[in-house]
């Protein structure tokens, strides 16, 4: 419950975990800046004009009619080109952050989206599989986990196997689709001080009947304890049933 109230009091974007996500938080907090100022101008001035233009009794004068004020049509296209140019140089710079992959990732893994279900490949062959259970409930903690190291650059390469699905991870700011046929690859760089948290993550295109527990946590590990952690898990492959 306190973390539901925290979140709405909270200011502006959420916080994310990743370096990638640092342009999305600004992208939002720019938007918010805008478009605060702006809804008060607007709702103020139909307030006022509500209050100070209303048809008083017994008066019927049609009020002056202004046309071609130059200034005031120059205001309402200038402002406006300004703002969708700084938003769009916002997006412009969070889709980069987003889409550029790095040439020497320290981790590669395979992600798979599944009606439905997820399945994690690691390049030593650990293996993932986690799929919804006949009777699945929504209060269910028993998902698939897919461990990351913090600090380093992991690069996901995302498949769909069936329909389309994407993967969402709400600390990470950021979610991607998983189309069959299609190898989306992002990076994720998650920072050091999150290292022993878990995240939830979950499906975001509506997949089928069973697409709201198609959920994982996000497990982050200290990259020291990473190393030794998969060679142990070398060549292992762990299916549970969610729910
Ligand atoms: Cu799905």
């Amino acid at each position: 419950m306190h973390e539901l109230v925290a979140s709405v009091i909270h200011w502006g974007s959420p916080n994310g975990v990743t370096q990638q996500d640092q342009q999305v938080s600004k992208l939002w907090d720019v938007t918010y800046y805008m478009a605060i100022p702006l809804g008060a101008i607007v709702i103020g001035l139909i307030i006022w004009c509500v209050f100070r233009y209303r048809e008083r009794p017994g008066d019927e004068r049609i009020p002056r009619q202004v046309q071609y004020h130059i200034p005031l049509e120059v205001l309402y296209t200038v402002v406006p080109i300004a703002l969708v140019v700084v938003l769009f140089v916002y997006t412009y710079k969070a889709e980069d952050a987003e889409d550029n992959v790095a040439p020497n990732p320290a981790l590669v893994v395979r992600v798979d989206a599944f009606q439905w279900g997820w399945s994690f490949v690691y390049p030593n062959g650990y293996q993932v599989t986690g799929s919804v259970a006949e009777e699945p409930t929504i209060d269910s903690t028993n998902l698939p986990v897919l461990t990351l190291p913090a600090g380093e650059t992991v690069q996901i390469n995302l498949f769909s196997e069936d329909v389309n699905h994407s993967f969402y991870v709400p600390a990470f700011l950021f979610k991607r689709d998983a189309i069959q046929g299609i190898n989306n690859s992002f990076d994720l760089n998650i920072d050091p001080s999150v290292a022993g948290q878990r995240f939830i993550g979950e499906c975001t295109q509506f997949c089928g009947t069973y697409h709201p527990y198609m959920r994982f946590w996000v497990q982050v590990m200290p990259k020291d304890q990473f190393g030794p952690w998969l060679a142990n898990h070398h060549g292992l492959s762990v299916t549970q049933a969610e729910g």
